[in-house]
């Protein structure tokens, strides 16, 4: 055919999702990016024994399942293009095959291992050497909790690969490693831009489980004659996109030439901004900034906040308790619920762990003297208004960090589905937010396929692809409540001094 079509999968921690995109023009001949829907489907953490997995061939079958729609819906993409949340992993045999299921990054076996590698190697120097903020989920931790336990799969493993270069390995038969999924690992060093070998052969991982990473836009193979011949259909060629959602989220953020800050808001919340170097200076790991590799050259520095997870574990534990809620009535019932009654650190460890979610935020409110949430609206509440007050204090880090100062908040992903949520996050950081799109990891996965398939020059371009396409909602701080907020953020910070 000849429309110029690609197809993204966009795997997030909650959902995965497929979207054919189409390059068009409109009445006036600007060239703009329409999207559709093609499958939408649920991603859940299974616990077997002591460990937490990922489903991951459950993840292939839906993929499959949402390439058979996109042909059937009359769609005959070019591309494919996978990308996934961050620092997950396989572990391939010499055999090729897949040796067993992936581990969730929110499994335990990483507890205590931020301490234990940062007085071994000092905090400073192993930051320096990987520009992330120490998150217990970092692919490094992972590996070492796996090589000092002995782990037979890792002795037997002969490559690795992170989760959406598995998933296009598993389509393909090639196996690639993409630069954006490697910067989230804590091994690859961005001062040489290449793996860290030295850490490790410290810490037991073989370095020769590593493939040389690829930049995004790279063409990586055909999808396997195996999977053509099952789906009966056209060959498609599968690109490495920036494969962390986040890197795909931010390439579509509606940004133009001025430096702006951005909040990829899902599972988790992004909050930071786009620079071309990392900022490896002491200032970034005491305020717990990550640097990210973006897509087009580009280093993010960034904060991982605990973000929507609070508030999906809770749902989940109300809709498996017999009192199940959706998404938009949560939050049409925090909208009348009191405000500013109680807050919480959205960043206290006790968070991070799945389950009791809404236990452990009755514990914290009682432990620091605030009345405790006593129905769905006052939890969802307390934790959206405790979120937006989290991303004041990070928008502020950021601009000492950079000393840059913010017109704005640019906010993207899922989560800004929650009306609420954007407006509670207005008045708090007291500036304008331009939310949209929703859907920007997939539309940054698109972007990146239509840089490989020779379409769009660069990244300036596809974001201004990504304005004359998608519109934006505006949410203004609300002037009334000014003090208020500013009661509330002295009160945060009381609970969260820093980082
Ligand atoms: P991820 O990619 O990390 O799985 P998403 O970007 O899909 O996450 O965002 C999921 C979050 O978006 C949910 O936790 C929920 O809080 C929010 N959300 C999704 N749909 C709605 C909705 N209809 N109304 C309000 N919030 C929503
Ligand atoms: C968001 C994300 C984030 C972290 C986490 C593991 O989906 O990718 O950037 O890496 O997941």
């Amino acid at each position: 055919s000849l429309r110029v079509t690609a197809l993204a999968f966009d795997m997030g921690a909650s959902s995965g999702r497929a979207y054919a995109g189409e390059l068009g023009r409109d009445a006036s001949g600007i060239r703009t990016l329409q999207v559709a829907e093609m499958h939408r489907f649920d991603n859940e953490a299974v616990r077997v024994g002591k460990h937490l997995h990922w489903d991951i061939l459950r993840l292939l079958q839906e993929i499959k399942r949402g390439i058979r729609k996109t042909f059937q819906a009359g769609y005959e993409p070019r591309t494919l293009g996978i990308d996934t949340w961050g620092v997950d992993f396989g572990l391939i045999d010499e055999g090729g095959e897949l040796l067993g299921n992936p581990y969730h990054y929110r499994d335990a076996q990483t507890e205590g291992l931020i301490e234990m590698l940062s007085e071994r190697f000092g905090a400073q120097a192993l930051f320096a050497s990987s520009g992330l903020q120490f998150m217990p989920f970092n692919t490094v931790y992972q590996l070492y909790a796996m090589s000092r336990t002995g782990s037979v799969k890792l002795a037997a493993a002969r490559t690795l690969l992170l989760t959406p270069d598995l998933l296009t390995y598993l389509l393909t038969g090639v196996p690639a490693c993409e630069f954006t999924m490697a910067t989230t690992t804590q091994l690859f060093d961005p001062r040489t831009r290449s793996w860290n070998k030295e850490l490790m052969r410290e810490l037991g991982i073989p370095e020769t489980l590593f493939l040389e990473p690829v930049a995004p836009g790279t063409r990586i193979g055909k999808l396997s004659d195996e999977v053509q011949e099952e789906l009966r259909i056209p060959p498609v060629e599968a690109v490495a996109v920036g494969s962390h959602d986040t890197a795909s989220a931010i390439a579509a953020v509606p940004a133009g030439d001025e430096p702006f800050a951005y909040l990829v808001c899902g599972t988790w919340s992004l909050l930071g901004t786009e620079l071309a170097e990392p900022v490896l200076k002491p200032e970034t790991l005491e305020m717990s900034f990550s640097n990210e590799g973006g897509v087009g050259g580009t280093y993010q520095l960034l904060k991982n906040i605990m973000g929507l997870w609070i508030l999906q574990e809770c749902k989940r534990e109300w809709d498996e308790n017999g009192t199940p809620v959706g998404y938009p009535q949560l939050a049409l019932l925090a909208e009348s619920a009191e405000p500013l009654r109680s807050l919480i650190d959205p960043d206290d460890a006790r968070f991070y762990g799945p389950s009791d979610m809404t236990s452990k935020i009755r514990a914290y409110c009682r432990e620091t003297g605030q009345p405790e949430p006593r129905d769905q609206g006052e939890f969802a509440r307390c934790i959206l208004e405790s979120l937006a007050l989290r991303y004041r204090q990070a928008l502020e880090q950021a601009e000492s960090l950079t000393g840059r100062t913010f017109a704005g908040l640019h906010m993207v992903g899922g989560g800004i589905q929650n009306k609420l949520l954007c407006r509670l996050s207005a008045s708090a950081i007291g500036r304008p937010v331009i939310a949209g799109p929703a859907e920007a990891s997939a539309i940054g996965n698109l972007l990146l396929q239509f840089v490989a398939q020779g379409e769009i020059a660069d990244l300036a371009e596809a974001r201004r692809l990504v304005s004359a396409s998608f519109p934006v909602d505006t949410y203004e701080p609300e002037p009334a409540d000014k003090a208020s907020w500013e009661a509330a953020y002295a009160r945060f910070l009381a609970l969260r001094p820093g980082p």
